[in-house]
């Protein structure tokens, strides 16, 4: 173990390193004040985890990074922009409802392998330089409260839609953590919240899913209902996800803060060829074979093969209702997950309502158009 006058000097390497593998912030963390815990539990308490089971299996490892490392002193927490520079900005898939809206996040190679193996590099390269020590690294592969940590080790505050918000970088990062038994010093301070009167946020998700600032209902928000999810999305909540498939971004996309966001070039977080505005009926007319194919490495495989398909019906189901869209679902209407069935249905009878309710159709019928849902 160095002498800790050496540890000033070691923690400015480290982060000199970080920035040479790609990260574009470090900082160290001795742990989280009990706020944290308490809210975690709050949330828990309420059940606004959903599904999530593993969110409340630990106990209190997720806010005591020592319970679940024994030994841990420090906690060095990374953030790594993603924001790729040729994503399509999410407003124009927005509005372009026959277009899948998948979260930028999720565009290219799965965020939990880039940012591991760089990690994995990083306290190598740690233990390179001042010998064996004790570390665990993690990407929300653990018990871990990231934000809070990351929070405490400068990196930036947590923000009114929940997400850490860095003053000069905006949101658009993924975090990742080393726990190690270095006794490293914290350097900087948290960053205060700069959230001020804004609520942007909150007006601008479709789903009400920030009933309060800070407080965030899992259940409402579309990136459980689309990805953590295993079970029927909701009725009253389907036709509020319009086009988003995979994940929601609104929230970050009306953040002033964002307007500091630097897109990157890292080759990993570039989209996927065919991925990025693709059109929806394309997408769901892929097989199982081919969803496993093009999602081989990508996040996109945590929603499995049928929720990717209901989640594209519930998109479809709110697209126009055009003869592609109809056709693509009537060739899924038997598909042997009832899930996927239930959906289809679903999206069938509501583009079948709504091609009646067009001007067009009601001078081509006498009948009256039958009701929307
Ligand atoms: C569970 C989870 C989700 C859930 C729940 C989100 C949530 N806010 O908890 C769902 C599936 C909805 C989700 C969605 C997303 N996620 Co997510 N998710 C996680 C995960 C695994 C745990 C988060 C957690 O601890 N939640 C527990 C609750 C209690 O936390 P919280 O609501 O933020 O509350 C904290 C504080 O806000 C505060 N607090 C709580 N209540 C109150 C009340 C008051 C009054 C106050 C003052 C404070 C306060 O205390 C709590 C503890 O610190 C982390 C990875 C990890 N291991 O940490 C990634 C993580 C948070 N997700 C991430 C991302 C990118 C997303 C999405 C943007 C993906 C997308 N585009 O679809 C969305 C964003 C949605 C949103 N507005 O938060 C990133 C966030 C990076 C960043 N810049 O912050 C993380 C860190 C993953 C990573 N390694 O990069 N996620
Ligand atoms: S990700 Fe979307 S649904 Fe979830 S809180 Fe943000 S705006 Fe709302
Ligand atoms: S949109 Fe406004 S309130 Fe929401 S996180 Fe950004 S600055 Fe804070």
């Amino acid at each position: 173990m160095p002498h800790p006058t050496e540890l000033g000097e070691i923690a400015r390497r480290i982060r000199a390193h970080a920035a040479d593998l790609g990260f574009a912030d470090l900082g160290f963390a001795r742990g989280v004040p009990p706020e944290d815990e308490a809210h975690l539990e709050r949330w828990l308490e309420l059940g606004r985890h959903g599904t999530m089971h593993y969110m409340a299996r630990h106990g209190r490892k997720r806010s005591r990074p020592a319970l679940l490392v024994p030994g841990t002193l420090t906690v060095i927490s990374v953030r790594m922009d993603y924001l790729h520079q040729d994503a399509l900005p999410i407003e124009a898939l927005l509005a372009t409802p026959e277009r899948a809206a998948i979260s930028r996040y999720a565009l290219g190679r799965d965020y939990h392998k880039v940012l591991r193996g760089r990690l994995l590099r990083l306290a190598r390269w740690i233990a390179g330089e001042i010998g064996p020590f004790g570390y665990r690294v993690f990407v929300d592969s653990a018990p871990v409260l990231e934000k809070a940590l990351a929070r405490e080790a400068g990196l930036g505050w947590i923000g009114k839609h929940t997400n850490l918000i860095h003053p000069r970088a905006g949101s658009w990062f993924f975090l990742g953590e080393i726990y190690t038994d270095l006794d490293l010093p914290s350097d900087r301070a948290p960053e205060p919240d700069r959230c001020g009167t804004c609520t942007r946020c909150l007006a601008a998700c479709p789903t009400g899913a920030i009933l309060a600032p800070y407080e965030l209902d899992a259940r409402r928000c579309i990136s459980y209902l689309t990805i953590e999810n295993r079970g029927p999305i909701p009725l009253e909540l389907r036709p509020l996800l319009g086009n988003r498939i995979f994940g929601c971004d609104d929230c970050q996309a009306v953040c002033p803060w964002n307007r500091f966001a630097r897109k990157v070039s890292i080759p990993d977080f570039a989209p996927r060829p065919g991925l990025d505005g693709a059109l929806l009926t394309e997408l769901f007319g892929w097989s199982e074979e081919e969803f496993l194919r093009r999602t081989e490495g990508s996040a996109l495989r945590r929603a499995g093969y049928e929720g990717f398909l209901r989640n594209l019906a519930v998109a479809l189901g709110n697209g126009p209702p055009s003869p592609e869209a109809i056709a693509a679902l009537e060739a899924r209407r038997e598909h042997p997950s009832p899930l996927v069935r239930e959906h289809v249905a679903w999206a069938l009878a509501r583009l079948t309502a709504s091609a009646a309710a067009t001007p067009e159709a009601k001078d081509r019928s006498a009948d009256p158009p039958a009701p929307r849902d």
